[in-house]
């Protein structure tokens, strides 16, 4: 029987009518393409979006945008708001990328974790700022290949933990470090395996916006790509983690919950791509609007219901991390 359920299609995120709601045309300077845009409220109330702009030579840069409602009337910097500086840090030679923003209550500070593209590949790095007008990068914290990171709000224990995806030997897959002072990392733990063969999720994973505290655990949306052979498709999942030991995956969904389907997620620069780097939440603490990049080329919105995301979990997961066919 559940197994039966688990393949009926159940809408758990609903898309902005007007989507995409922020796309090239409405950048104040030329670009190529802006997606993958980390998100936050302001202490005003506004909505700010961190966006992935990706210029006419293929290097990426991030600009900032401020909404009074989150859906328009976007506010955009004039300018970039953080461009690289390969000077003074030379990974980030060949662009920054895909901004996650957690902000954290101890620092009165947002931590802006972002892929600096450096010769040696993707690597993750650091900046705290209190504005998004003026940033302290602390700079690279993983090595290449690392990407799709974020860090929890809050130290578990004494320490700061920050989920990542590095690739390695054994695959692409959602690990946990954990760090005294947010530059030196270690205790690193293997959280979140994709899965192999026919699966969604098969072979490559990555954290997608920064995990979501709720009373039942940490809830986190990550992206599966499936290679076909008509190219990769990015689709996203549900899990959950301890709240107090975050390594351990209490529940994890069999299928996908979010996938590419209007024309503005299945063609663009890269065709199949839904990819949320950030949320907010409203007031009434449940409302969520995930904002995204479609195809690489835009950002678009959906909402959803974090207690009906929970609900699906719990009657669609597998308290098992360590998948039935995952060693086979
Ligand atoms: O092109 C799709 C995405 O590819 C990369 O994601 P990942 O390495 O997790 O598969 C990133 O470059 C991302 O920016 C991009 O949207």
């Amino acid at each position: 029987m559940r197994r039966l359920q688990n393949h009926q299609h159940e809408t758990l995120f609903c898309r902005y009518p007007k989507n995409p709601i922020l796309t090239a045309a409405d950048w104040p300077y030329p670009i190529n393409t802006v997606f993958n845009a980390g998100a936050t409220l302001l202490p005003d109330g506004r909505t700010l979006l961190l966006c992935r702009v990706e210029d006419r030579r293929g290097h990426s840069h991030l600009c900032a945008a401020r909404s009074p409602n989150g859906v328009d009337a976007w506010e955009i910097d004039p300018e970039p708001t953080l461009l690289p500086d390969p000077d003074n840090y030379p990974e980030e030679l060949w662009g920054i990328e895909d901004p996650r923003i957690t902000y954290i209550p101890e620092l009165g500070k947002y931590a802006v974790v972002y892929t600096a593209y450096s010769r040696g590949g993707p690597c993750v790095s650091l900046a705290l700022t209190e504005d998004f007008r003026r940033f302290e990068r602390i700079g690279d914290i993983m090595p290449p290949e690392d990407k799709d990171a974020a860090l929890l709000p809050r130290r578990i224990g004494d320490c700061w933990a920050l989920l990542h995806r590095p690739v390695g030997a054994i695959g692409a897959h959602i690990w946990i470090s954990y760090s005294p002072d947010l530059r030196h990392w270690g205790s690193h733990r293997l959280v979140l395996e994709a899965r192999r063969g026919a699966w969604w999720d098969a072979n490559k994973i990555g954290l997608s916006p920064p995990p979501i505290e709720t009373p039942e655990g940490w809830l986190i949306l990550y992206h599966g790509v499936r290679h076909t052979a008509a190219g990769a498709l990015y689709r996203l999942g549900l899990a959950l983690f301890d709240l107090q030991t975050p390594e351990r995956c209490l529940l994890r969904g069999d299928s996908w919950v979010f996938g590419p389907e209007t024309p503005y997620e299945r063609y663009g620069d890269v065709d199949n791509v839904v990819f949320p780097c950030g949320y907010t939440i409203d007031a009434d603490g449940d409302t969520l609007n995930l904002y995204y990049g479609g195809a690489d080329t835009c950002i678009a919105l959906a909402t959803g219901s974090i207690r009906r995301l929970l609900d699906w979990l719990k009657r669609h997961g597998s308290p098992d991390p360590a998948h039935r066919d995952h060693a086979g």
